[in-house]
């Protein structure tokens, strides 16, 4: 059986009912083989990052313990975005989705396949992702950048604020 690592999952969503939505990815990857949630950050709302022309994100971010391989767990990732209702627009890069659910971190491994990448290759630019993942795992290793929080340190995290932990409704 593969060992036990810790793998930091990024999920964003601005179309449809984005809070509803990371709520559930949230217990989806409680319910994943092999895995349990560690940690989920609070909910931030953040301005759109690559593409400008949509409307603002919540992000948030889950640390999870989990045996799956990095393969497996992307698959399991895709197989939850699909549950939500993602539509895959090859055309659509950086544009509007009901939820995003990238594999940021495994294990303080690199990962170079085909359709996988690890670290994220974005990860140490997007504060939208570095801000809730600092929240729950600042010491976590980051490949080529030291750790979470070493990164964070880099980017401009105006903008990216925690929504209200009420927040029951989108
Ligand atoms: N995801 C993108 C592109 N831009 N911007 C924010 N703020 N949050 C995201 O999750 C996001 C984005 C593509 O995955
Ligand atoms: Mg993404
Ligand atoms: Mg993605």
């Amino acid at each position: 059986m593969n060992p036990a690592v810790h793998a930091c999952i990024g999920l964003g969503a601005n179309l449809g009912r984005p809070v509803a939505a990371l709520r559930g990815a949230v217990a989806a990857l409680d319910g994943l083989p092999d895995s349990r949630v560690l940690a989920a950050s609070r909910l931030y709302r953040t301005p759109a990052w690559g593409r400008l022309d949509q409307p603002d994100f919540v992000n948030a971010a889950v640390l999870l313990q989990t045996r799956l391989a990095p393969q497996a767990l992307l698959a399991a990732l895709l197989g939850i975005e699909q549950q939500a209702g993602r539509e895959r627009d090859p055309d659509a890069r950086w544009g509007p989705r009901v939820l995003d659910l990238d594999l940021l971190l495994y294990g303080g491994q690199v990962v170079d396949l085909p359709g996988l990448r690890v670290p994220h290759p974005h990860l140490h630019e997007r504060a939208f992702a570095l801000v809730p993942l600092a929240e729950i795992a600042p010491a976590e290793p980051f490949p080529g950048h030291g750790t979470v929080a070493e990164a964070l340190r880099a980017v401009d995290a105006g903008g990216v604020e925690a929504l209200p932990d009420a927040a029951g409704t989108d």
